[in-house]
């Protein structure tokens, strides 16, 4: 078993309800929930929108490989409705710029799986912006104290 810490977020619809079926979701597809942080509502962070956040964390545990379960945090954003992808900026490892951010359903991002550090292409652990973002560091902390 491995244990992995998901970041949650939602700008659009209903953002209550998207959390708690993204929720349901990885309850289902990836293993079951051992901590869930407060619903936290937030101010858009790195991009200008009229729509606030609602972010949220969770403990999950699960059998699934890092890329199995990025694969599936994707699979459950489609199936919630989520179309477009946030779209990563040439020099984003420079950390000159950050990505063109969009309002969304709802997205699911990996923070941390086990004490696992790796990098590639499609999946960095931990998250690599996440200790610059108090809309994931406040629910995190809540949940793993
Ligand atoms: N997600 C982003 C960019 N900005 N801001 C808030 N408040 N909450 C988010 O979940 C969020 C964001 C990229 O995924
Ligand atoms: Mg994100
Ligand atoms: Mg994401």
């Amino acid at each position: 078993m491995h244990t992995v810490y998901l970041s949650l977020g939602t700008n659009l619809g209903d953002k209550k309800q998207n959390l708690l079926s993204a929720i349901t979701e990885i309850a289902r597809r990836i293993g079951p929930i051992k901590a869930q942080s407060a619903f936290l509502e937030t101010e858009p962070w790195g991009f200008e929108s009229p729509n606030t956040f609602l972010n949220a964390a969770v403990c999950v545990e699960t059998t699934l490989s890092p890329l199995a379960l990025l694969r599936k945090t994707q699979q459950i954003e489609r199936l919630l409705g989520r179309t477009q992808k946030t779209i990563l900026s040439p020099q984003q490892g420079s950390r000159r710029s950050l990505p063109t951010y969009h309002d969304r359903i709802i997205d699911i991002d990996i923070l941390l799986y086990d004490d696992l550090h790796i990098s590639t292409p499609t999946l960095t652990i931990p998250h690599p912006l996440m200790n610059e973002r108090d809309f994931v560091l406040i629910p995190l902390k809540e949940i793993m104290k």
